[in-house]
């Protein structure tokens, strides 16, 4: 255990460097769900300013939208409330498509997020639970969290973390964040440990490895350990530049953190993302905003699961894909192929995603694994679509307890993503170093994700 708490905080270092060497990617708009005026409007990132309304009022029925997010095939999710269902729009121009999702025992749905499994994953608040849609079809699938499951009660925000497990926040005097196998959707415990979150309306992961969490009863934005949960501190005080009703929450481009105060006004109010004090009203009223429940920027990192894996050396000896999705300790098992030619690596995986944008400003590749025995030479290559071969990006020797490894590409990170499917690959192998004997080991892959900035 203590192997793994290491790796996640040089994981953690990795994450802060890269929000240092990425600071060109510069988000154009901030898409704000006006939940009053049934529509999606669109800002800009940098002045605040109004641009449009990316999803005009009462588009396809929308009707008191909340939770929205980007899908796999690039289009936009909307929860619509009084429609109870979820509507899709086109990403680039807004237009309608079609409502996708609908039925099941959903009642006034609202956080909403896609899935390792590619599935669409609803917060329905009236019936405490968290409900599961086919990603392709929009078919209702089943209850992923049943009603009450840990005590979940008005569930709003949910959100997959990086670790592949579900998060929801719930609860009203007593409420928190609360944690769900990210596969077979059983209640892990309460996350936020240490305070109690008065209903917790959204939260977010930073840079600096805390989450954020808004608190909208409390009128104020609480920060917790983003790895252990622990509470941390307030980290914007209570009715802080009349703050009333915190609800959706994002960092900015500028570091800094913007909230949506709801019902009470249009407003999204700026804090400085280091101490937390009040800047200004970034946006008052633009565009007829009224009743902001959510907002992001346009450019916020997607997660590509693993779709398919190959096993090009060494014998499955346990596992499947499944396993390669969350960080829970359950591991796809390979043993090296002791017919390989001595100078290949026995052990050779590949496996494949889809990324959601084809020029992208910053592509991660996160690996979690071990092997067997020490002394065995672990590479970790991405494929290039331009010079059309695998790009060797991290080399080391394998731990033999958990690691974490997260490679970070800011620099023409397109050349990883094939361009018109999107498909992206990353080759894992593993070889005995020159002076072992051993030919029977075998290699564990707790985890394998992409994290792709458009
Ligand atoms: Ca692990
Ligand atoms: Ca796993």
């Amino acid at each position: 255990m203590k192997g793994s708490t290491t790796a996640r905080i040089s994981a953690l270092t990795a994450t802060l460097f890269a929000a240092i060497a990425g600071v060109n990617a510069q988000p154009k708009y901030l898409l704000v769900c006006s939940m009053d005026t049934d529509s999606i409007l669109r800002f800009d990132a940098a002045t605040g300013s109004f641009v449009d309304a990316f999803v005009p009022s009462g588009s396809g029925g929308l009707s008191s939208p909340h939770g929205f997010v980007f899908g796999p095939d690039g289009n936009l999710y909307v929860a619509s409330r009084i429609t109870q269902s979820i509507m899709r729009y086109d990403g680039e121009t807004g237009d309608f498509i079609d409502e996708f999702a609908s039925g099941g025992p959903l009642n006034l749905p609202n956080g909403i997020a896609f899935g390792p499994d590619g599935n669409l994953y609803v917060a329905s608040s009236r019936s405490d639970s968290v409900l599961r849609y086919d990603g392709q079809t929009g078919a209702f699938i089943d209850e992923f969290v049943p009603p009450g499951s840990g005590g979940l009660s008005v569930p709003v925000p949910l959100y997959f973390g990086s670790d592949g497990h579900l998060y929801v926040g719930g609860g009203v005097l007593s409420g928190s964040i609360k944690r769900y196998n990210g596969t077979t959707g059983a209640y892990m415990g309460d996350f936020t440990v240490g305070a109690v979150v008065p209903s917790p309306t959204d939260f977010v992961w930073a840079a600096d490895g805390n989450l954020y969490v808004s608190a909208w009863d409390a009128d104020s934005i609480m920060r917790f350990n983003g790895v252990t949960g622990e509470f941390v501190d307030i980290f914007v005080t209570s009715g802080s530049g009349g703050l009333d009703g915190p609800r959706g929450l994002r960092f900015g481009p500028d570091g800094n953190l913007y909230v949506c105060e709801w019902p009470r006004s249009g407003r999204v109010l700026r804090f400085d993302g280091f101490t937390g004090e009040f800047i200004d009203n970034f946006i008052e009223g633009g565009g007829g905003l009224s009743w902001p429940a959510y907002l992001m920027f346009s450019n916020e990192p997607a997660t590509a699961w693993p779709e398919v894996f190959r096993i090009f050396r060494g014998l499955l000896l346990s596992g499947g894909l499944p396993d390669l999705f969350v960080s829970d300790e359950s591991r796809l098992v390979v043993q090296t192929d002791v017919f390989a030619p001595s100078n290949e690596p026995p052990v050779q995986i590949e496996v494949e995603g889809t990324s959601q944008t084809e020029n992208p400003s910053e592509l991660r590749f996160r690996f979690e694994g071990m092997a067997s025995r020490a002394f065995i030479e672990r590479r970790i290559l991405l494929y290039n679509y331009v010079t059309q071969s695998y790009e060797e990006l991290h080399t080391g020797f394998a731990a033999t307890s958990d690691e974490m490894i997260e490679i970070v590409v800011t620099a023409n990170a397109s050349r990883f993503v094939e361009p018109g499917t999107g498909q992206v690959k990353s080759l894992l192998t593993w070889k005995a170093a020159a002076f072992s004997f051993f030919t029977g080991w075998n290699v564990g892959i707790d985890q394998t994700i992409w994290r792709i900035t458009p």
